[in-house]
């Protein structure tokens, strides 16, 4: 049986009960299917006590070959990459997977000529241009661990992630577009690299023209570098269980953990989740609209994309700009079949009504796709009516930074779907629910802590730097679990939604609630587009819900309509529940993947407002001030 590309349900539950009865015969035999310099011995070690688990053992390779090079021989002329720049009549760009194989050999020699070698870590502080993906290939071919970023990190942030890995090289531009602004970048980087000691090199990409400074010695351009590299670039041979890349991400703590992925475990995980998930045939366009600075772009921009040998696209602008049919326009331009977004993007789009998106066919599309939070019947209903016209199924994919890889997902087409449920996990994921003291939930119907049983190849190997918190962090709440800070409901057909963070329990008077369960209550009201829900220490019930309200308009009579809102609560949870504080606003302060960071709405909620943390990041910074001076009005 052939386990590799499943296209029935039955494919899927025979894959699956494979998977579980003999992991690594069923990871060994899909990892046949790429270029291995030399053959693994062993295919797993595990123990999630330590942790420690490793993948392939002795198993040489490099991903770039399995991306770019065994491609050549039958989609040399095919395309590789479009990109579309923010500015809808600026030049798109095409290139095939033989241009790109000379893009990434010709940077891969720019690097190793400024200095860069094998083990090297590298930052990448770029913005959504085609050289952002060249320069994470580059990294990969000569055996570089790249360290993505994301642009609209601030300085500090961006020097915290430089020196927790002690990077010597900074790849980076001069600046960038985004909707109607041009942004600063390379002016970050050197005030980041004030914090810095460890960069020696820093190379430019020109992207908006401006004539930056550029240190002696220190700073050079990409474009005097590349003349004097090759376009042929030998890959370095890597251990399956090298590192191949450091992504950081936020967690219940304040500092960000560097988490870890392998060349071989990580590059199969992502091929067999891209292909099955969204069951990719070969003249597919896959567009993701993440950006490459969080891992649902490393995962389904860059590499599941090529390692199936697919045409990814590329989008440098945001959603709204020149209008909210942005995205759909695109689709439209480039015969887009599958598109992947998130839930944010949909709801904002959805409010700005239905003209958008009705002025394009959106015939080309064939599946659409949702991940990063958890996305509300309105609207995944909405998605799958006006973009998917309801004849193209909708993946809502469940996963992590840590995980590599979509984890629980529909596959497209294939196994069934139900609004707003991740539904079941890919054959070789082993998800379970557990109770308080660790012990596992059995049967349907049922809600707990969302952990995993057993290793898949793309699970994190360390934080770096920090093995332990590694193990605090994941490994020690539940002994012998990969516990994912999730808290999941598994319905009577056994399908999984993920229902939110578990580290955003309220508990009120003894009772527990989750924020997102207030949320789903509060948008009941029909007065309500969005809320978010913190706790906050109350005097006698030891916490207090407090709710941050978006309307449909700015309440006339607030006193009213929140009266009707905690009604509805009361309604659908039960007097518990009710709001204590009820603030309207007109935003909430999100990061630009659509998190929350509640983090900020918890302090105001405290009444501490003195000390917000770094803001920098929100895709609407400004609004922190306006909750703010609303919850101080509120107070008073
Ligand atoms: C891919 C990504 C991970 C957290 C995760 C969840 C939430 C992600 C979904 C989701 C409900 C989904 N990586 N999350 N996907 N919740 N349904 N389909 O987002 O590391 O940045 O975030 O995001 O809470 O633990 S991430």
């Amino acid at each position: 049986m052939d386990y590799n590309r499943l296209h029935s349900y039955e494919a899927y539950q025979a894959a699956y009960a494979a998977s579980v009865q003999d992991l690594e015969g069923f990871w060994g035999a899909i990892a046949e299917n790429f270029t291995w310099r030399q053959k693994w011995d062993k295919v797993l070690e595990w123990n999630f006590e330590e942790p420690k688990v490793a993948w392939f053992i002795g198993g040489k390779l490099n991903i770039t070959e399995n991306c770019i090079d065994r491609h050549l021989a039958t989609r040399g002329n095919k395309l590789a990459m479009i990109w579309e720049a923010n500015d809808p009549k600026e030049r798109y760009m095409r290139w095939t997977y033989r241009e790109l194989s000379e893009k990434v050999n010709q940077f891969a020699n720019v690097l190793k000529n400024n200095g860069a070698k094998k083990g090297d870590r590298i930052a990448i502080y770029m913005p959504m241009i085609p050289e952002l993906m060249v320069s994470v290939l580059a990294c990969a071919r000569i055996g570089a661990i790249h360290s993505v970023v994301f642009a609209g990190f601030s300085a500090h942030s961006l020097a915290d992630r430089i020196n927790d890995a002690a990077c010597s090289m900074v790849l980076t531009s001069d600046g960038m577009n985004r909707g109607a602004k041009q942004i600063p970048v390379k002016r970050v980087v050197d005030e980041a690299l004030e914090m810095c000691t460890s960069v020696e090199k820093v190379i430019v990409v020109d992207r908006v023209g401006w004539a930056v400074n550029m240190q002696e010695g220190r700073d050079v351009y990409l474009h005097e570098e590349l003349p004097k590299a090759s376009k042929v670039c030998e890959a370095e041979i890597m251990d399956a269980e090298d590192p191949l890349f450091i992504l950081y991400t936020s967690g219940s703590t304040g500092k960000p953990k560097g988490v870890v992925h392998t060349c071989g475990g990580y590059m199969v995980y992502a091929d067999y989740s891209f292909r099955n998930v969204f069951q990719y045939n070969e003249s597919d366009v896959h567009w993701c609209t993440a950006d490459v600075g969080w891992v649902t772009g490393h995962s389904y921009i860059v590499y599941g994309p090529l390692l199936a040998g697919a045409t990814t696209l590329m989008f440098e602008g945001v959603p709204t700009y020149p209008d909210p049919g942005r995205f759909w326009q695109v689709c439209d331009k480039f015969g887009v079949t599958h598109f992947y977004t998130a839930p944010t993007a949909i709801r904002s789009l959805m409010q700005a009504g239905e003209d958008h998106v009705l002025s394009y066919s959106l015939d080309s599309l064939k599946v659409l796709g949702s991940v990063g939070e958890p996305i509300n019947e309105e609207a995944w209903h909405w998605y799958h009516t006006h973009v998917g016209k309801n004849r193209c199924p909708l993946v809502d994919t469940w996963w992590q930074t840590e995980t590599g890889g979509i984890m629980i997902s529909t596959l497209a087409g294939i196994t069934p779907m139900k609004p707003a449920h991740a539904t079941l996990p890919l054959p070789g994921v082993q998800p379970v629910l557990l109770d308080g003291e660790g012990n596992e939930i059995e049967g349907n119907d049922v809600e707990g802590y969302l952990c995993i049983k057993a290793p898949w190849p793309s699970i994190l190997r360390t934080t770096y730097g920090d093995h332990e918190r590694c193990r605090i962090n994941y490994f020690a709440a539940y002994k012998g679990y990969y516990f994912t800070g999730d808290g999941a409901r598994r319905d009577e057909h056994g399908f999984y939604r993920i229902i939110g963070r578990v580290d955003d329990v309220i508990n009120v008077s003894g009772h527990r609630f989750g924020t997102a369960e207030i949320e789903n209550a509060i948008n009941q009201n029909e007065n309500v587009i969005e809320s978010a829900v913190v706790g906050y220490p109350h005097d006698i019930k030891g916490q207090g819900i407090y709710a941050y309200i978006i309307c449909k308009e700015m309440p006339e009579n607030p006193i009213q309509v929140r009266a009707e809102i905690v009604e509805t609560v009361v309604a659908e949870i039960g007097k518990i529940a009710k709001p204590d504080v009820i603030q309207f606003v007109s935003g909430l302060p999100k990061t630009r993947s659509g998190k929350i960071m509640r983090r900020i709405l918890r302090k105001i909620a405290e009444g501490d407002v003195s000390n917000l943390g770094d803001t920098s990041t929100l895709l609407d910074p400004l609004i922190v001030d306006e909750i703010k001076d609303g919850a101080i009005a509120l107070m008073a």
